[in-house]
């Protein structure tokens, strides 16, 4: 039988609940409950796979060199493979049999999706005759968006991302030296107000067709940060219905425009203060990992090396079974894990705090802390205080434990990456680790292994500033 994760069993069950928030539209909560990118919650859960069938692009934005992912969707690397329509179709069969979590097949460049529309249209086409409940997603940066927006209905396309980083053609001059539309290159001002018309038609277009649109926006310091709060504006009068703003990525051994002139990305701070400034306004996705053009797996994890071309047989057939079986027992566990929300977020508005607390999570999905300290690339960072427990972003690190032992320099790496964090909560942590940690201010436990996370962080917020006594210590 398929599990999420080891239950510590806590929970009341409540199997069928759903987690649709009270205002949301019932037909909208539909079609993003299992896309673990336009559903916080989701992502926990399910899993995209990228097919990198698209490698033309009709624009070049500064902060690309087109031998590297596209930047839109990706952190750069190099795609390992690009795909035919034929190949991705068996690539994304492999990956169903496979990945049980499975729910999105996105296009996502190493080009643009609109673009290179027949590779795109082709490989939708054949997935879709195969494995009809996977949700089709693409990422475009919005030129060739307008000429496709009918075809994308009739396909079902439920969700598609722009790539907006100016309404301003002046400041969009500063991001793109050239686009390629009706035939010719345009270049300067004249470029960037092609684009922005172009990419405003095109979510106009989506919107008046129940399409849902992700807005990403690149935020480059001293080019676009304080601009992107006029972004905001712009696309949610438009109708977009989330909007996320990506750090740019600069390197100069990337080949870039912005790396090789040493144009910095934000700091994770100023990324978070943006990030606040525009909360109230379209609503903000804040647990984006940037994917590489051909991602596998649940968000921050990448499994693409199990699945390359040569790995798979001409032959494959679709089998649904796992990933039948695992919605059913997510199904089930989601319900638990509403419950157990909705009775943390009580808990900690109830100790009547002023205070807020920032908790690094070690989890391998499922809503639960299920992962050791030493195994984790990625904690999830989340943030009690009055307003409840919110999910606000995530930090890379090192894997500490390699081979069954720690490395000192690999700690230090981490304990920095950490910084500014509270507490850290994993299933297991070494007496060692955890000493290191505590003299850098961090308190690390596993005493809540295997449980919720929400409801861990409850127990700590209430026995840090409410009147109940601490539940549990490490
Ligand atoms: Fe892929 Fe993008 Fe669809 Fe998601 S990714 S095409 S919307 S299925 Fe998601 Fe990856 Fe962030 Fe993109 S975490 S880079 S937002
Ligand atoms: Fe690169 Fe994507 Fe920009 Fe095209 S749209 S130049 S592929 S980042």
């Amino acid at each position: 039988m398929l599990t999420i994760a080891k239950s510590a069993g806590c929970a009341s069950s409540s199997c069928g609940s759903s987690a649709k928030p009270d205002e949301m539209d019932s037909a909208v909560w539909e079609k993003i409950k299992d896309h673990p990118c336009y559903s916080e919650e989701a992502h926990h859960y399910f899993a995209r796979l990228h097919v990198a069938v698209a490698p033309a692009c009709n624009i070049q934005c500064n902060y690309c060199n087109r031998k590297y992912d596209c930047a839109n969707e990706s952190r750069p690397g190099v795609v390992s493979e690009k795909l035919t329509p034929d190949q991705a179709r068996r690539r994304v069969i492999a990956v169903a049999n496979e990945v049980p979590q499975l729910s999105v097949l996105g296009i996502a460049g190493p080009g643009d999706a609109c673009y290179d529309w027949k590779k795109t249209k082709a490989t939708f086409e054949r997935v879709a005759r195969e494995i009809r409940d996977i949700k089709l997603c693409i990422s475009t940066n919005g030129l060739a968006l307008a000429d496709h927006v009918a075809e994308l209905a009739d396909m079902n396309v439920d969700h598609v991302t722009i790539t907006i980083n100016m309404v301003d053609p002046e400041i969009g001059a500063k991001i793109y030296p050239w686009i390629f539309y009706n035939h010719r290159r345009h270049t300067g001002i004249d470029a960037a107000r092609i684009l922005h018309k172009r990419q405003m038609l095109g979510l106009e277009m989506l919107t008046a067709r129940g399409i849902l649109t992700k807005i990403n926006s690149v935020m480059i310091p001293s080019v676009n940060d304080e601009h992107l709060i006029e972004v905001n504006k712009w696309v949610k009068e438009r109708g977009a219905f989330l909007h996320n703003v990506m750090p740019l990525i600069s390197d100069p051994a990337h080949g870039t425009h912005f790396g090789l002139t040493g144009q910095r990305g934000p700091t994770a701070l100023e990324l978070k203060t943006l990030q606040d400034r525009l909360e109230g306004g379209a609503k903000l996705m804040r647990h984006c990992r940037q994917c590489r053009a051909d991602a596998v797996g649940l968000l921050g994890e990448d499994r693409g090396k199990e699945f390359t071309i040569d790995q798979i047989s001409d032959e494959i057939t679709y089998d649904a079974s796992k990933r039948e079986a695992y919605r059913e027992v997510v199904a089930r566990e989601r319900g638990d894990h509403v419950v157990a929300k909705s009775e943390a977020v009580a808990t900690v508005k109830a100790a009547g705090s002023s205070k807020s607390l920032l908790i690094a999570v070690a989890t391998k999905g499922g809503g639960r802390i299920n992962e050791h300290f030493g195994h984790t690339t990625e904690f999830q960072v989340y943030e009690a205080s009055q307003r409840g427990i919110s999910f606000i972003g995530h930090r890379k690190v090192e894997q500490y434990c390699l081979g069954g032992r720690g490395a000192d320099a690999t700690l230090d790496s981490i304990i920095a990456a950490l910084k500014g964090i509270d507490i850290v909560l994993c299933a297991k942590i070494g007496d060692c680790p955890k000493d290191q940690l505590a003299e850098a201010g961090i308190r690390a436990m596993d005493v809540y292994g295997y449980g919720y996370i929400e409801t861990a962080i409850s127990a700590l917020y209430a026995a840090e500033f409410g009147s109940e006594p601490l539940a549990a210590t490490a």
